[in-house]
């Protein structure tokens, strides 16, 4: 039960902060268990409030006041409340500007939460979106409130050799006691969710970029000593964003110094603080062998998503929490443009989109489902979602393909350019790609006012007399929590059209010759015609996956085989593959539930084997033609999940590829199998890459050969790709040598703290049987945390989110497990608390022996003593 019942927020509540706050001077005396703070703000009436309240609210929580003072008058006892949440100033001065004076304490250790100003192994380090500054000192803590800082830090020299915050270092100097003092001035305002501070024994990897005007930045990453030889792949990524944002937006950074801070203990990613970004190591530590080349293509994604931000986020900002899309989903679509840029368009679209299918649909089909603009939250730090994250960038990726690239870079400049400085809203977005085109979007704006995934369903009639195709499109979404009846959307369909022979071929729409075309779907029911057609076209449609819906369009395994091997569209070839083997899937599980032998058909076993024998030369794409769709995107089709099944037949289908396709696999494997030590460029990564899925595949043979392979590449690695690749293939499988091999991993790793998470992730996630038995013994190793994030996604967080077999196991003791652990965090990190809850929330799609025990879990946690808002908002609207 929670202490008491909490305050839901509303964006139809919205209003204009009463006061503002135009400048703050912050001194810390930094201290680990006694951290002193004084503030010293620039407040005024705000003119455009027509509030009347004469009380001046600051939110601050977890604070001990020392002082407080008016233009130096310290405060009565009685001119003043401090509650648990906020000060209230009865009557502050309306007539005037005023200084407002705050002194306080806080506890930087005892802050396991994480958000504010809290301890990281041993550095001291702040997070403060989206409401952490209230927990360093009392403020108007919103997004419309842009002060300009400046910050001085005081800490022991040799403890706090380092000391940062935000914008361009101002001075510094030596103190008694071995103490000192440097200080920091951004000349931005910005809102208190952009400061940051970092002090600690820092070791900092520098070098310079030259901006397209010609202003040299310095670039500095911080990390500790032992880490200084992983940072490079971190700075090149970074002064790559730079140069992408110059040429792509016309963008140029702003301040004189770019500082990244890497620290162990992050509830995030990463964050964009004002010319200080703190990342969590994952996202900046790589070397060839500590990190794969997954790891470093995130890597190289997040540094340019904080990067961009610093447009897309700071110098415009969100009016309030609701409009977060508008930096997140803006900032997401163009770091996804950036990675594409840098490694591969067509790779990348694939792989967010498959993430975004898989993850995203299924969070709008369940009952946290909101839209991408939310209306009401209890808890904002709820709402950093797969929908505000990933589906709002798919919706700022359909107004690039609604406006044309030149369109859209034309909305943006303008957007840029009206809203600097300012602190802004999606609706505002919005108008100006609008009015910088001419064109008026406004069915549009339903995507972000309208939670769901949208159904598209097509017929065909093909005229053969006159050479013409009629195609009805219908589009519906089904109910979501609070909005039972939904308007049709604004949907930009990308067509093509092939001919029998494969050949693509141009038709006539809309009286103008064309080869591909958007279509503009914005009723429930439409038809488009398509004429001089020379013979019955095979239509390509939704083209690089041009909307977020889902697309109901019957199809036998031939023609899905026949786009396989010929769409000219990448994104529709890998789709048509994705469907192949999913139907394949659906018909064994079929078999599996009526008891029927197991039969694959010839037609999915000759794609694949054509798919082997050639995809066009570029091997991450090819490796991604042969890789089967995973065990959750296929249970989000089912309407009742059977996760066995799902895992037998899918299972069934690779190790019947493999089977008949061995030679095939293992000529790939040996073709592009090296002994190197691993470098991040596009031909290695995708040797790498489909070399390692033919190998997982082998390794479904379970064979003394098949093991063997394994195990070679396992012991001879000297790349973290080909290492991780093998012991997976070793712990998904029943190889003799699992325990020897993972014991000798461990060993080699223990001191790489990111190595180590993958060691956790890879028992965690094993198929094996036992599995759920050595998730708790994991719980008892050494190693394990429950106050590092990266430790408890890595095991708690793998196990639930991706161990559909285990977790799901039909005694409930997967679910039993999870409510435990989201109990104990609750105390420690309501934040990762509450994301762990995610795995018991699609209760309902399960059947009912196990909705009831996943349900009696909820109803646990719900019931839970001093539940934090976070668990208690996604626990009972899991149930609701
Ligand atoms: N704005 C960051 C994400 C972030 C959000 C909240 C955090 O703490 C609660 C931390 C980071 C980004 O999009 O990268
Ligand atoms: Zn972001």
């Amino acid at each position: 039960m929670r202490d008491a019942s909490p305050q839901t927020v509303y964006l139809k509540d919205y209003t204009p902060p009463e006061y503002l706050i135009d400048q703050i001077e912050l001194h810390f005396e930094l201290d680990e268990q006694r951290t002193r703070v004084q503030a010293r703000m620039n407040v005024r009436r705000n003119p455009h409030s027509s509030a009347d309240s004469v009380a001046l609210k600051l939110w601050g929580e977890e604070l001990q006041l020392l002082s407080i003072a008016i233009d130096g008058r310290p405060l009565q006892e009685n001119e003043f409340v401090v509650g648990d949440e906020a000060l209230i100033v009865h009557e502050a001065p309306q007539d005037r500007p005023f200084e407002l004076l705050i002194e306080n304490l806080i506890d930087p250790q005892a802050n396991t939460a994480l958000e504010g100003l809290y301890l990281s192994s041993s550095m001291l380090c702040t997070q403060c979106e989206a409401q952490g500054f209230r927990k360093i000192t009392w403020f108007l803590d919103r997004p419309d409130v842009m002060s300009r800082f400046k910050t001085t830090l005081v800490a022991d020299k040799a403890k706090y050799p380092v000391l940062l915050s935000n914008g361009n270092k101002t001075g510094s100097g030596e103190l008694e006691n071995n103490r000192h003092w440097v200080s920091w001035e951004d000349p931005f305002a910005k809102p208190c969710y952009l400061f940051a501070l970092v002090a600690g024994q820092l070791a900092c990897v520098a070098d310079q970029f030259v901006t397209m005007n010609g202003r040299r930045i310095d670039l500095q990453i911080f990390v500790e000593q032992h880490n200084v030889d992983k940072c490079g792949h971190a700075m090149q990524s970074l002064k790559n964003a730079m140069r992408w944002d110059e040429q792509s937006y016309g963008l140029e950074y702003d301040l004189d110094l770019y500082m990244i801070v890497a620290v162990d203990h992050f509830n995030m990613g990463a964050m964009e603080n004002k010319g200080l970004n703190v990342f969590n190591t994952k996202f900046v530590l790589a070397r060839p062998d500590t990190a794969t080349d997954s790891d470093y293509e995130h890597i190289e994604g997040v540094i340019g998503h904080e990067y961009f931000h610093n447009w897309s986020g700071n110098r415009v900002t969100c009016r309030d929490w609701f409009q977060l899309s508008l930096k997140e989903g803006f900032t997401v679509f163009r770091d996804q443009q950036f990675s594409g840029d840098m490694t591969s368009p067509a790779v990348k679209r694939i792989e967010d989109v498959n993430a975004l299918r898989t993850r995203q649909f299924a969070e709008d089909a369940g009952p946290l489902a909101h839209p991408v603009r939310p209306e009401a939250y209890i808890e904002i730090n709820n709402f950093y979602t797969l929908t505000v994250y990933e589906k709002g960038a798919e919706v700022v990726r359909m107004l690039h393909t609604l406006l044309g690239a030149a369109g859209f870079r034309k909305g943006c400049d303008l957007y840029f350019q009206r809203h600097d400085g300012q602190a802004v809203t999606c609706e505002d977005f919005v108008k100006a790609l609008e009015d910088a085109n001419g064109v008026e979007l406004g069915q549009f704006r339903r995507w972000y006012s309208q939670a769901g995934t949208p159904v598209v369903t097509v017929e065909q009639d093909y005229d053969a007399a006159n050479g013409r195709l009629q195609l009805t499109l219908r589009q519906s979404c089904p109910p979501t929590p609070n909005q039972p009846v939904k308007q049709p959307l604004h949907i930009p369909v990308k067509l093509g059209l092939l001919n029998a022979d494969g050949s693509p071929t141009t038709f006539e729409f809309a009286g103008e010759r064309h080869s591909e075309v958007t279509l503009d779907l914005t009723a429930a029911e439409q038809s488009f015609s398509f004429g001089n057609l020379a013979g019955k076209p095979v239509v390509s449609l939704l083209r690089g996956f041009s909307a977020p819906v889902t697309l109901q369009m019957p199809r036998s395994l031939d023609e899905l085989a026949f786009l396989l091997s010929h769409d000219s569209d990448t994104f529709n070839r890998w789709e048509a593959g994705q469907q192949l083997a999913t139907q394949a899937i659906f018909q064994l599980i079929d078999s599996i539930e009526l008891d029927r032998p197991l039969q694959l058909e010839p037609v999915v076993v000759d794609a694949y084997r054509r798919v082997l024998a050639d995809a066009g030369g570029d091997l991450s794409y090819q490796a991604l033609l042969l890789a089967l769709p995973e065990e959750s995107y296929l249970s989000g089709q089912m309407p009742v999940i059977d996760v066995e099944a799902v895992h037998q037949a899918r299972e069934f289908v690779k190790k019947t590829l493999a089977e008949n396709l061995t030679e095939q696999f293992l000529e790939l494997y040996r073709q592009y199998h090296r002994d190197e030590s691993g470098c991040f460029d596009a031909g290695a990564v995708g040797r790498r890459r489909l070399k390692n899925t033919c190998l997982s595949y082998l390794s479904k043979l379970e064979t003394p050969d098949s093991h063997r392979l394994a195990e070679q590449q396992f012991r001879a690695a000297r790349n973290m790709t080909d290492q991780i690749a093998a012991l997976a293939a070793i712990v998904n499988s029943h190889h003799p040598d699992q325990a020897d091999c993972l014991d000798s991993f461990y060993r080699q790793w223990q001191q790489e703290a990111l190595v180590i998470d993958k060691w956790f992730t890879l028992q965690a996630t094993s198929s094996m049987p036992n599995t759920f038995a050595k998730v708790q013994n994991l719980m008892r190793h050494p190693a394990f945390d429950m106050k590092t994030p990266n430790r408890v996604r890595a095991l708690v967080g793998a196990f639930s989110q991706s161990n559909p077999l285990h977790f799901h196991a039909a005694n409930g003791e997967g679910y039993r497990f999870l409510a435990d652990r989201v109990i104990e965090l609750n105390a420690l990190n309501p934040q990762i608390a509450s994301r762990m809850v995610s795995g018991l929330a699609q209760w309902r799609r399960y059947d009912a022996n196990r909705q009831s025990l996943m349900k009696q879990e909820l109803q646990r946690i719900v019931a839970t003593d001093h539940l934090s808002k976070d668990v208690y908002e996604i626990a009972s609207k899991s149930l609701a």
